[in-house]
């Protein structure tokens, strides 16, 4: 409950910053998107991770607000970077059940200028465990604005081939827990394979997320997945690092 407290303070006083992981493309080794991620940097308590506070802000409709500001802080960032760098924005299930979020989306596009082609956001399989109607009518209006949808965390939840079906993703993000095992288990590369595969059949870009040492990037690049993320490639920093980066590989 304090945290509850201490985090609508955050909101209202500037303590919450994005960082920003940059996604590179497989074959060119450019930037291809760049995740934001929400930082909680508490004047007293120091930094505080999302996997801590968002389930939070889920559970007293911070969310809603905490994600606007978000989704508008990411697109005015963005607006700084070469125009065919993508950013993508990690949106919480409760989000797709509320009919919010396509507004907070026009509104952050307006405010900033960004074309809704370069802005993605990120949802997990989880959004289509239940009142598939209502999550139904916000994806598509969403794809209707013109935005990308990424599915993230590919293989964690249920993974039905009937969200591929249903749903033209614009991005499958395979989690990192697939990743991991590519060295030495062979069934992790198979399923890993599969996915690549499914996806390019289906014309939608593909992430193999959490790549962490060469190996693993010797084999995403040999699976084919369009673009890569991960610690051994660069770690999420703030809007002003990450424009000295871009600006240094120019
Ligand atoms: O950046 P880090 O690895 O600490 O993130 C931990 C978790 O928090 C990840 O699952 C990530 O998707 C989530 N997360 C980070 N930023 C945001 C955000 O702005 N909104 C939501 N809903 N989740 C976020
Ligand atoms: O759930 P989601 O995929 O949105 O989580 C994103 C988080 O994953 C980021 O906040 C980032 O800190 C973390 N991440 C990114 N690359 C790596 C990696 O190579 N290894 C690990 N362990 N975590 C990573
Ligand atoms: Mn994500
Ligand atoms: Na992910």
């Amino acid at each position: 409950y304090e945290l509850e407290m201490a985090l609508r303070g955050a909101l209202a006083n500037g303590e919450l910053v994005m960082h920003y992981q940059p996604i590179f493309e497989t074959t060119t080794g450019r930037i291809a998107i760049c995740e934001a991620l929400m930082r909680w940097e508490h004047p007293t308590l120091g930094k505080i991770s999302p996997a801590e506070f968002i389930p939070i802000a889920e559970s007293c409709s911070l969310i809603e607000p905490m994600t606007a500001w978000a989704i508008e802080q990411a697109c005015r960032d963005a607006m700084s970077w070469d125009d065919h760098v993508r950013v993508a924005v990690n949106i919480s299930p409760v989000l797709l059940k509320t009919d919010g979020l396509p507004r907070a989306v026009i509104g952050a596009l307006l405010a900033s200028g960004l074309a809704a082609r370069r802005l993605e956001l990120e949802v997990t399989e989880s959004i289509f465990l239940e009142d598939s109607g209502r999550t139904n009518m916000i994806l598509s209006e969403l794809q209707r604005i013109g935005l990308r949808l990424a599915l993230d965390d590919f293989g964690t939840g249920y993974s039905s081939l009937g969200y591929l079906r249903h749903y033209k993703f614009d991005t499958i993000k395979v989690d990192q827990s697939f990743m991991r095992g590519v060295g030495e288990n062979p069934r992790d590369r198979a399923i890993a394979q599969s996915v690549a595969y499914l996806a390019r059949s289906l014309d939608v870009e593909t992430v193999a997320e959490g790549i962490e040492n060469e190996e693993q990037l010797r084999y995403a690049r040999e699976t084919g997945f369009t673009n890569v993320q991960g610690f051994v490639l660069a770690r999420p920093m703030p809007a002003d690092a990450l424009l000295t980066m871009m600006q240094g590989r120019r």
